[in-house]
Parts: C-alpha cells; sequence; structure tokens
C-alpha cells in the first residue's frame, strides 16, 4: 500500500484547468514564449505557491519550485516536465508531469510529512523545440548542454531567442547562470504519458521507462526555377516542390523498407512563392530520424545526403541539406529502473519496461543527475495531436507512484 494517497479528483481539475489554457478548436497551442505557453506558466507558478513552494525563474526561465527539506544540506530531489505544447497539441504530454509534481507537494504538504531532502518542481522551458527548430532548450539550459547555435537560433520569422525568454523571464546574456552541476540534484523524476501505443494495448497502468531515444534533426532547402505554370514546357521544368517531393517519399522509405533507423518523419514542408499559377522555384523540407542508437542516426544522415545529392542532379535543382541537432540516446540505469518498479508494486500497480521514443527532459537532466521517468497509457497511443488523451484513473497512477518513488528516493539517499 502507498503511504500516502494523492487527490485524484485534484489532479485531473488541474490538468484541465491547465488544459483551458492556450486550447483551441484544433488542439493545444501553448508554444513555447507565446502568450498562451506564458498563461501556462502563470497558471503553474500559482499552483507552485498555493503549494507553498518558493518560486523563481531561472536564466533559461525555466520555472523552479523549491520545498525545504528537515536536512537542507541534502542535494534536491527534482520532479518536473514542461507545460509548452507543439502546435494544435494535447492536453497531457508534459502537463501531466508537472501538474503530478505539484500534486505530490500538495499530498506531502497536507500529511505534514516533511522530506529529508529539498524538493524541487521544475517547469523546463520550450522542451517541443516548436519555435528555433532546437528542443529541450530549458534542460539543455541547466544541464550545461545548451551550444552556440542554440544562442544563435532564428526562428522562422527572423525573430532571436534572447527576446523570447526575456518574455518568459530568463535573461539570455546570463543563461551560464542557469546551468546546474552534478551533485546539485539527487535525482529528477519525470512522469509522463507513453504517446504511444504499448500500455494501451498491454492493459498495464505503468511503464518503467528502460531508455530514451536519440533524434537528429534536418532542414532540406531546395532551390529551383521560378516560372508560368501555363507557358512553360515541362520538359524545361525547375520545379523545387516536385524534388522535394520525391525526398519526403524517400525519406519515409529508409526507415519504413530500408530499415536504416528507427523512425523517420518529414514533418514540414514549403513552396515558395506558393502559388498555384507559378512553379515552385523554391522548396524546403524538415525532417527528423529516431533511434536509440546513435550510429543508425549517423547512417541516416548519410543515406540523406547520398539521395539529396543524387536528387539535385536528376531534378536540376540546387540542394543544401542544413543539420539542425543531433540528441544523443539516454539509456535509464538499472537501479533507477528497479525503483520505479518497487514503487508501482508498492502502490499494487502492475509494470512494465518500456523504451521511450518520444524524447524527454530527463534526457538533458541524465547529464548532471541520476533520472527516472514513469509512463502512463496514452489512448490508441495518440500523441502530439487533439485526441491525445490519458484517463483520469491511469493519470491519478502515474501520480501515485511519482509519490511513492519520490519518499522510496528520499529514504535511501
Ligand atoms: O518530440 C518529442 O519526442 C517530444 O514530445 N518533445
Ligand atoms: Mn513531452
Ligand atoms: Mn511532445
Amino acid at each position: 500500500m502507498p503511504r500516502y494517497s494523492i487527490n485524484e479528483s485534484r489532479i485531473n481539475q488541474t490538468l484541465q484547468e491547465l488544459g483551458h489554457l492556450g486550447e483551441s478548436p484544433e488542439g493545444m497551442d501553448r508554444v513555447a514564449y507565446s502568450p498562451e505557453d506564458i498563461a501556462g506558466r502563470d497558471y503553474t507558478i500559482k499552483l507552485m505557491q498555493e503549494a507553498g513552494l518558493e518560486t523563481r525563474i531561472d536564466a533559461a526561465g525555466n520555472i523552479i519550485g523549491r520545498r525545504a527539506g528537515s536536512d537542507d544540506n541534502l542535494p534536491a530531489i527534482a520532479l518536473g516536465s514542461h507545460t509548452d505544447t507543439v502546435p494544435k497539441g494535447g492536453k497531457y504530454d508534459g502537463a501531466l508531469g508537472v501538474m503530478g509534481a505539484i500534486e505530490v507537494i500538495r499530498t506531502l504538504e497536507e500529511q505534514g510529512h516533511r522530506t529529508r531532502h529539498p524538493l524541487e518542481v521544475i517547469d523546463f522551458t520550450n522542451e517541443e523545440g516548436t519555435r528555433f527548430h532546437r528542443w529541450l532548450v530549458g534542460s539543455r539550459s541547466m544541464s550545461g548542454l545548451l551550444e552556440q547555435e542554440d544562442l544563435d537560433a532564428l526562428d522562422d520569422d527572423g525573430l532571436s531567442l534572447g527576446p523570447c525568454i526575456a518574455d518568459i523571464g530568463g535573461d539570455l546574456s546570463r543563461i551560464g547562470e542557469a546551468v546546474r552541476s552534478p551533485g546539485e540534484l539527487a535525482a529528477y523524476f519525470e512522469l509522463h504519458i507513453e504517446q504511444g501505443p504499448y500500455l494501451h494495448q498491454s492493459g498495464n497502468p505503468i511503464g518503467v521507462v528502460t531508455g530514451i531515444t536519440g533524434r537528429a534533426v534536418f532542414e532540406v532547402e531546395i532551390e529551383g526555377k521560378a516560372n508560368h505554370a501555363g507557358t512553360t514546357p515541362m520538359s524545361t521544368r525547375r520545379d523545387a516542390l516536385v524534388s522535394a517531393s520525391k525526398l519526403v517519399l524517400n525519406i519515409q522509405k529508409m526507415a519504413a523498407e530500408q530499415e536504416i533507423c528507427r523512425v523517420s518523419t518529414v514533418g514540414s514542408i514549403k513552396a515558395i512563392p506558393n502559388a498555384v499559377n507559378v512553379i515552385p522555384g523554391h522548396a524546403s523540407i524538415g525532417l527528423e530520424f529516431r533511434d536509440t542508437d546513435m550510429e543508425a542516426l549517423a547512417a541516416a544522415e548519410q543515406e540523406l545526403r547520398r539521395i539529396t545529392d543524387q536528387a539535385a542532379v536528376d531534378d536540376i535543382v540546387d540542394i543544401d541539406v542544413i543539420r539542425h541537432r543531433f540528441t544523443s540516446a539516454v539509456p535509464i540505469t538499472a537501479d533507477m529502473q528497479a525503483l520505479v518498479a518497487e514503487a508501482a508494486e508498492n502502490c499494487g500497480m502492475a509494470w512494465e519496461p518500456l523504451a521511450s521514443g518520444a524524447g524527454h527532459d530527463a534526457q538533458a537532466v541524465a547529464n548532471i543527475a541520476p533520472v527516472a521517468m514513469i509512463f502512463v497509457p496514452s489512448i490508441d497511443g495518440i500523441s502530439h495531436a487533439i485526441e491525445e488523451y490519458s484517463t483520469p484513473q491511469d493519470c491519478a497512477n502515474g501520480v501515485q507512484v511519482l509519490l511513492e518513488l519520490l519518499l522510496l528516493a528520499d529514504d535511501r539517499s
């Protein structure tokens, strides 16, 4: 039996309340640094303060709520995730980890339980990386993994990161102050929806995450020749969008048929001037490869460059491959997995080991602290879409295990 019971209706109420902030008829739009994201952050800070947490915003814009332990010389145990969403996203991705962490603190407060370790609840900013094509910005800032390209990044409208971080209370000129050293955190635990189909299929309420996927993100720019759609003979065209479209299919085959890496996705495509009576002179596609094996990602990049070189010759276009970012795959250590399994068993819940096909802040924080992740089922495995859904019971199960995991770690480290 768990030592304390979390409040199931309260956690689901906060999830729904947060889920109304940035909600649109097509899904959630709390894209990092947007007014909708800021509304979600303000709500989160309010909840943290109501739970008795001392809140601050670090130079990267991460929200950190702290609760003293009985021995404040011990390193803090951190719980967290993110409240930013992809465009037209769902209500549970990231939100469950932050709202769940706050629910854990509220339960400890109500029970008058003081942990030995100080506790921190962290809402990492810009986990999704929708803007600037660079993800895990807040957690990589805290973990010393930010690179110069991150600082120099411009978004699709040519805006730089600095003013965006200032809008959420951070300060790019002081970004180095956000870095935490190894040893400052005793551990970091992240509760998250699975975002895939396996727990929903197996019926197990809890996933013990065994590792987090690696990811490689690219942009491909294609330069052809704009011309009149009505007068230009087919044989003389240099159509950038036709070339891009062939690449889209070949990139999909790299995973689906050639099995070079686990998954390959072209998520964005642009045609310029984007007018039906103009042969597109310019086109661009945004794509990513994922695999837990970094050599598979390297092989995928090599094949991408091979097929784009070939396309340039075949289609008489100029092609530029821009490498946005490689994120390393991160294993979860056996002892951390065992602690999550024990917490699930103490709560009387079945569990199964599960690799994460999605990226998470935990894979950045692993650079400075031991990390563990808890998954709960996503109905039909849907995520990053308005249909993303986890039942109130599954959400509460995850928070209950998060509380037990925290208490086990507090007792033993
Ligand atoms: O894209 C991902 O894997 C995560 O949801 N940010
Ligand atoms: Mn997420
Ligand atoms: Mn996501």
